[in-house]
């Protein structure tokens, strides 16, 4: 192998190829750990020849603008709300300066890439090229080495830290992989299954009773331990609205299925169709509505690979079922789409294929924003700890989602099931500080992130509800007067565990605890915040259906919207707290606070004040 790359530099000199100019060598470091991340252990030195899909997100000329157009059409009292940019107008806005691209053209062909050979996305901002282990250490001054997971046995390969020269710093957002130690399977689901809640068969007299006018006064007790569709119909004032706009509207839901692979019970979960696809969701689904949401008997949802995403590797698991059906039983009948994000068959570190790129979010999101039409609507189960992602990583993929936001798309994450952090919540900088733990995506302001609740009249906080402040991300402005009145109240209690001045969340919430799930064919309770984000997701989309249905422009990027004009739509939620890190974390009250954010969805009330 080794000979294989001393050929190919002969060729190159032979051919008269200047050796790397000098002002390539000039580095300076863009990203680096402390120590090699938690969870994962050093395995060996990469091979040399191995090829790397490298990315690298250029810097973006105008993404003020973005951003700017972004609050201005998201913004009821601005002239241009509603009046979201098309798949072009972002891409001029997001494209890189031309003085960039010819300067990273050059430092390329002068590390043997040849421009023409590189794949260009999103207006051009995003490079994709193939590159060996060896040229990448080259151009990032950083040594590549193989990483297992100490949980999950998976390898990868990453560095714990790399450079660029000084004269690409104000031109590069970022280079992956190199230093986000995560991979399909690593990434946390955030829902759990609850052994301790016994299933219900069915619900079907309760069902029956929201049917018609007027439908239910109150809701039964039994929603305060099982949560079915009825009781978030219930709950959430859904019951009587039937959906119209069900030519065009659509609710999105993003899944990493990968995440489930190799599970011992794969030959008995998997069932394949005659196209040799796999409809093991699809059964399931088919049960979950003949048990609990009966006038949705043969609905079915869309399938969209992303990357090979349901290849056959992946054992759809809990959390997928989880989204699916809830998702569904909420929205019926808006066509649902599910995104079956994978990666690469598991990588073999001493077999030198040319795999393991696994770089989740941005596959989705490079298939998504590649797409002319995107769902009003997304819905997303998965976070980490933010100080496990790069810093230049997450503002990267932040600005993504603000894309996705300026085209017109509502964005919901759960906010994290592990209250204010889990564990002993020790910093990763050296310095091994205690400090509350955020989560990220939901830490992202151009996200609206989704708390968890349980219990019925009234709803309350519950303790794994993820919530608090981002020690990345700046306050957004939308929630300056929210987030400053829960402060005022904090009476500075351990303000200094937390970054008081950052994005706070989460933004909503809904149930997260009980949730019936069929899986496997058998009904299950489920908990997390992955039940709270594909429910509240569903209310959005039949705002966003109610919207449609009336000639007006969906409902896009929701958080100037929900923290003004939408705060008397929520039932607010004042008890409850999240404890972690051991603390007590955050305790509910009145008004926004970083346990439930601004409360549950009133649909009837959102219809009223933001329809
Ligand atoms: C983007 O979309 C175009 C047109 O549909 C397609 O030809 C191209 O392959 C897509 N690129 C990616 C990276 O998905
Ligand atoms: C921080 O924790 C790590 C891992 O537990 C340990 O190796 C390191 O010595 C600690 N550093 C300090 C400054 O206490
Ligand atoms: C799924 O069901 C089959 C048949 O009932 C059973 O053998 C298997 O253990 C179940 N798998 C899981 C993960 O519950
Ligand atoms: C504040 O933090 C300390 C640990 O640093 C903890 O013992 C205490 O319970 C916390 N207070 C509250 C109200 O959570
Ligand atoms: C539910 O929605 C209706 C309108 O559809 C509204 O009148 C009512 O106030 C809402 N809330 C409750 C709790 O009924
Ligand atoms: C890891 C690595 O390649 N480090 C190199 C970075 O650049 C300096 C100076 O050019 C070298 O001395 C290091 O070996």
């Amino acid at each position: 192998m080794l000979s294989v790359l001393l050929v190919g530099c002969l060729v190159a000199s032979a051919l008269g190829k200047p050796l790397v100019s000098k002002r390539w060598k000039d580095f300076e470091v863009k990203h680096a750990w402390h120590d090699v991340p938690a969870g994962w252990q050093f395995h060996d030195i990469a091979p040399e020849d191995h090829i790397l899909n490298l990315r690298i997100a250029l810097k973006q000329d105008r993404f003020d603008d973005l951003v700017t157009a972004l609050y201005e059409v998201s913004d009821p009292a601005h002239e241009k709300y509603g009046q979201h940019l098309s798949k072009e107008e972002v891409e001029a806005l997001v494209a890189p300066h031309p003085s960039s691209v010819d300067l990273i053209d050059a430092w390329l062909s002068d590390h043997g890439v040849d421009p023409f050979s590189v794949q260009r996305l999103n207006g051009g901002s995003w490079l994709n090229l193939e590159v060996t282990v060896g040229q990448a250490s080259q151009m990032l001054n950083c040594s590549y080495n193989i990483y297992q997971h100490t949980g999950t046995s998976e390898y990868i390969i990453r560095t714990t830290s790399y450079s660029l020269p000084s004269l690409l710093h104000p031109h590069i957002n970022m280079v992956a992989p190199t230093t986000y130690f995560s991979s399909m399977r690593s990434m946390r689901a955030t829902s759990f299954v609850q052994p301790h809640i016994k299933p219900i068969e069915d619900d079907h007299d309760f069902a029956a009773s929201l049917v018609g006018a007027g439908s239910l006064a109150t809701v039964p007790s039994s929603c305060a331990t099982t949560i079915t569709p009825s009781c978030l119909r219930a709950l959430y004032n859904t019951s009587t609205y039937v959906p119209k706009a069900t030519a065009t509207n659509k609710l999105g839901i993003a899944g990493y299925l990968g995440e489930f692979a190799n599970n011992a019970d794969l030959q008995v979960m998997l069932v394949l169709d005659s196209r040799g696809r796999k409809t093991h969701v699809f059964g399931n689904l088919q049960t979950f509505f003949e048990k609990f949401r009966t006038d949705a008997v043969g609905t079915t949802f869309q399938t969209v690979e992303v990357n090979g995403g349901g290849d056959d590797q992946s054992d759809p698991g809990v959390e997928a079922n989880l989204d699916i059906q809830y998702a569904e039983g909420m929205s019926f009948p808006t066509p649902n789409i599910y995104y079956s994000t994978g990666g690469s068959p598991p990588f073999i570190p001493d077999d030198n294929t040319p795999t393991n790129t696994n770089e989740p979010y941005l596959n989705w999101l490079d298939f998504i924003l590649n797409q002319t039409v995107v769902p009003q609507t997304f819905t997303t189960s998965y976070g980490d700890d933010e100080q496990t992602v790069p810093v230049d990583y997450a503002t990267t993929v932040c600005g993504l989602f603000a894309q996705l936001g300026a085209r017109g798309s509502s964005i919901m994450f759960s906010s994290g099931d592990d209250g204010v952090g889990a564990g002993d919540c020790l910093t990763n900088d050296g310095t091994n500080r205690t400090q509350f733990q955020p989560n990220f995506p939901a830490s992202c302001p151009f996200v609206t992130t989704v708390g968890a609740t349980t219990r019925v009249n009234p709803e309350v906080g519950i303790d794994f509800s993820g919530g608090g402040f981002s020690n990345y991300f700046g306050q957004p402005s939308y929630q300056a007067t929210a987030v400053s009145t829960f402060l005022g109240r904090l009476h500075g209690v351990n303000t200094s565990l937390f970054n008081s001045a950052g994005r706070a969340y989460p933004d909503v919430s809904a149930q997260g605890q009980g949730f019936q799930v069929v899986f496997n064919g058998s009904t299950i309770s489920v908990g997390g915040t992955s039940a709270s984000s594909p429910t509240f997701a569903g209310v959005i989309s039949l705002l966003n259906d109610f919207r449609i249905s009336q000639g007006r422009r969906p409902l896009g990027f929701l958080n100037p919207i929900l923290y003004t004009a939408g705060v008397a739509g929520f039932n607010d939620i004042t008890s409850g707290s999240n404890p972690g890190c051991n603390t007590n974390g955050f305790s509910a009250g009145p008004g926004w606070d970083p346990v439930t954010g601004l409360g549950t969805p009133d649909f009837g009330k959102l219809q009223a004040l933001i329809g």
